[in-house]
C-alpha cells in the first residue's frame, strides 16, 4: 500500500471514529486499559457524590472531588443526598475487593450516560481515579475561576494501575529554601500525575531547612547563608550576590505539609544529608567537624570537603535528629543522604584514624559505612528502612538499607543484586536540573543535557539486571537540584513538562509507551497546566 493510500484511509477512520462520538481521551499518565464509548455524562447542578460512609479514607476522597470541581464548575456537589435525592447523574465511589487484575493502587472508571463510577481496593485507587476523571473533563476545569462551559464527560471505561509502586518526585529545598505555598502547589501537581513520593532534599551545606527542637542552632545559624555566588561555579573568579538567603519549615509547617500530602496520596520522604553535604550542621555545631577552623554556611556549590566526622557524639547527634524526623514524617523510608562524601578530612585526622583502628575498619569508607550503619541500626529499631544515595554501597552495605542508584545503574543494580532494594534515580534519565535543550535561550543550568524524549525513553528496570531479582526495583524518581534553580517559576520551567514524561515511565505499561503518541496527549495537557499557572517549557 502506497503512503496516500495508507494516510487517506487513516483519516477516515479516525473521522468515522469521531462520527460516532467516540472521544479521544488525554490521560497522563497513560492508562493501561481505554475502553470510548459512545454519548456523554454531563456535570451539572444535580449530580451527586455517593461513596457510603463507612470508610473515612472514601470519604475524604469524595470531599477532595468535590473541592477540585468547585471553582471552575461553581458547583458544590452534594455528597450522600438523602435518600430519593440521589440515583440520577451520580459520581459513585466504591472500595471493592483486590483481585489479580488490579494492583492495590488501581481502580476502574466508568461513565456511562447516566453514572460516573470509580472503583478501586483503596482509597489511593479511587484517588487516582478521581485524577483520571478530572482529566476527562474540559481542561477549563483546572481553572481557579469559574467558566461558562458545559461540563461533559464522554462515556469510556478505563482500567488502570500503576507499573512501579515508588513514583517518586525530589526537589532540593536546601540550596534554595522554597516556600511552603510553592511546595504545596508542587506536591498538588505531583498528586495529578499519579506520583505517590515526594522526596525533599531538606539540608545541605547552604542551608539547614527544618527546625529541631534538640538543636535549635541548625535553623538559628544553619538555615541562612551571607551570600551566594553569582552565575556558574566553574566561572572563576567567583563572585557574589552579597545578600543573605535563608529560611526553614518549622514543625508546625512540616506536619501541615506532610497532611497535605497525605491527602494526596503522597509520602513524605525526608533527606537529612550525613555525613557529607552537611556544612550548614556543622557551622550552626562545630563539634561536629573534623578541623579547627570556624566554618560559615556555605555560599557555592559544588562537593565539600568539610564533612562530619565519626565521633560518638556525632552519632547520637544525627540519631536525635533523626528522632525527631521520625516523629514528624510517618514515611517507612527515610533518607540519610550518604552521597559526596570526600575522605580528605578523615585521612588526615588522627581522631578519625583512631576510630578506624578502634573499629577494626580497612580505610574511610569502611569508616563512613560504619557511620550509616549506627543509623541503619537505629532506624530499624524503630520500625523504619534507611535509603541512601548510592555511596552508601562503598565499605559494605548496612543491613536493611535501601540504595537510590543516582550515578547511573550500576549502584540499582549492585544493591539489588545483594538482595537489597532500590530506586533508581540515575543522573543520565532523571536529573531535571540538567538542560533540557540545546538552544540559546536557555536559563543557566549545571550543566547536562536531558531532553524531554530521553527522559521519557527510560526504563526503570535495569537490562543487565536478572529476572529473579527485579522484585528489588521499588521504582524511580526525577530531581531537582536547585544549585541554579532560585524561584518557584524557574522550578517548575525545569520540571515540567518533564515531569509528565517521568509520570508515564513509573506509572505507564512499558509496551503501550509511544512518544508522538505521548506528545499528542501532552498538548491536550499542557492547556491543564496553563490554567494552573504552571511556568512549564514550551514544547519545541
Ligand atoms: C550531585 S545527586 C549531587 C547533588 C547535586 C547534584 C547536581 C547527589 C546524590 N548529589 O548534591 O545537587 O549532583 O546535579
Amino acid at each position: 500500500m502506497n503512503v496516500i493510500k495508507r494516510t487517506v484511509i487513516l483519516v477516515c477512520a479516525v473521522l468515522l471514529f469521531a462520527s460516532a462520538g467516540f472521544a479521544n481521551t488525554s490521560i497522563i499518565p497513560k492508562p493501561v486499559e481505554v475502553k470510548a464509548g459512545r454519548g456523554f455524562f454531563e456535570l451539572n447542578a444535580q449530580t451527586t457524590v455517593i461513596c457510603g460512609s463507612d470508610h473515612l479514607s472514601v470519604l475524604k476522597t469524595a470531599k477532595f472531588l468535590q473541592s477540585i470541581l468547585q471553582p471552575a464548575t461553581g458547583l458544590s456537589l452534594a455528597i450522600n443526598p438523602p435518600a430519593g435525592k440521589s440515583g440520577a447523574g451520580a459520581i459513585t465511589l466504591k472500595l471493592i475487593a483486590q483481585d489479580d487484575t488490579l494492583n492495590a493502587e488501581g481502580y476502574q472508571l466508568t461513565v456511562t450516560k447516566k453514572a460516573v463510577t470509580i472503583a478501586s481496593p483503596t482509597a489511593a485507587g479511587l484517588f487516582y481515579g478521581v485524577q483520571s476523571l478530572r482529566q476527562l473533563l474540559p481542561a477549563e476545569i483546572y481553572g481557579h475561576k469559574k467558566a461558562a462551559i458545559e461540563w461533559k464527560i464522554s462515556c469510556v471505561e478505563i482500567k488502570d494501575y500503576p507499573r512501579f509502586k515508588w513514583r517518586g518526585m525530589h526537589l532540593d529545598v536546601g540550596r534554595y529554601f522554597m516556600s511552603k505555598e510553592f511546595v504545596k502547589k508542587f506536591i498538588d501537581l505531583i498528586a495529578q500525575h499519579k506520583f505517590n513520593r515526594f522526596h525533599m532534599h531538606l539540608t545541605d551545606d547552604q542551608g539547614w531547612r527544618i527546625e529541631i527542637k534538640k538543636y535549635p542552632k541548625l535553623t538559628e545559624i544553619g538555615a541562612w547563608r551571607k551570600e551566594t555566588v553569582i552565575g556558574h561555579v566553574r566561572k572563576k573568579p567567583m563572585k557574589f550576590d552579597g545578600e543573605k538567603h535563608g529560611g526553614f519549615y518549622s514543625q508546625d509547617d512540616v506536619r501541615e505539609l506532610v497532611a497535605y500530602a497525605a491527602e494526596r496520596h503522597i509520602t513524605i520522604v525526608p533527606e537529612i544529608e550525613m555525613p557529607g553535604h552537611s556544612q550548614a550542621a556543622i557551622a550552626a555545631y562545630p563539634q561536629l567537624g573534623n578541623i579547627d577552623k570556624k566554618l560559615d554556611v556555605r555560599t557555592y556549590w559544588g562537593v565539600c570537603n568539610n564533612i562530619c566526622n565519626a565521633d560518638d557524639s556525632t552519632i547520637s547527634f544525627f540519631q536525635d535528629v533523626l528522632t525527631e524526623v521520625m516523629a514528624l514524617f510517618p514515611s517507612e523510608f527515610i533518607h540519610i543522604g550518604g552521597d559526596e562524601a570526600p575522605k580528605a578530612q578523615w585521612e588526615k585526622s588522627p581522631k578519625a584514624q583512631r576510630r578506624i583502628k578502634e573499629l577494626g575498619l580497612k580505610n574511610e569508607h569502611e569508616l563512613q559505612s560504619w557511620f550509616i550503619k549506627q543509623m541503619d541500626n537505629f532506624l530499624t529499631s524503630k520500625g523504619r528502612r534507611l535509603i541512601g544515595w548510592d555511596e552508601i554501597l562503598e565499605g559494605g552495605l548496612a543491613p536493611g538499607a535501601a540504595v537510590m542508584s543516582w550515578r547511573g545503574e550500576k549502584g540499582g543494580i549492585a544493591a539489588a543484586n545483594a538482595g537489597h532494594d532500590a530506586v533508581m534515580a540515575p543522573n543520565s534519565h532523571t536529573y531535571l536540573d540538567y538542560y533540557q535543550s540545546k538552544s540559546k535561550g536557555e536559563p543557566l543550568a549545571i550543566g547536562g543535557f536531558l531532553p524531554l524524549q530521553k527522559v521519557y525513553s527510560y526504563d526503570p528496570v535495569p537490562k543487565a539486571l536478572n529476572k529473579d531479582k527485579v522484585h528489588h526495583i521499588l521504582g524511580a524518581q526525577a530531581q531537582i537540584w536547585t544549585e541554579y534553580i532560585e524561584t518557584p517559576d524557574h522550578a517548575e520551567y525545569m520540571a515540567f513538562p518533564r515531569t509528565c514524561a517521568m509520570a508515564e515511565v513509573v506509572w505507564s505499561k512499558k509496551e503501550s509507551k509511544d512518544y508522538n503518541e505521548f506528545i499528542t496527549r501532552l498538548n491536550v495537557h499542557l492547556k491543564r497546566l496553563d490554567l494552573q499557572n504552571v511556568n512549564y517549557r514550551k514544547l519545541d
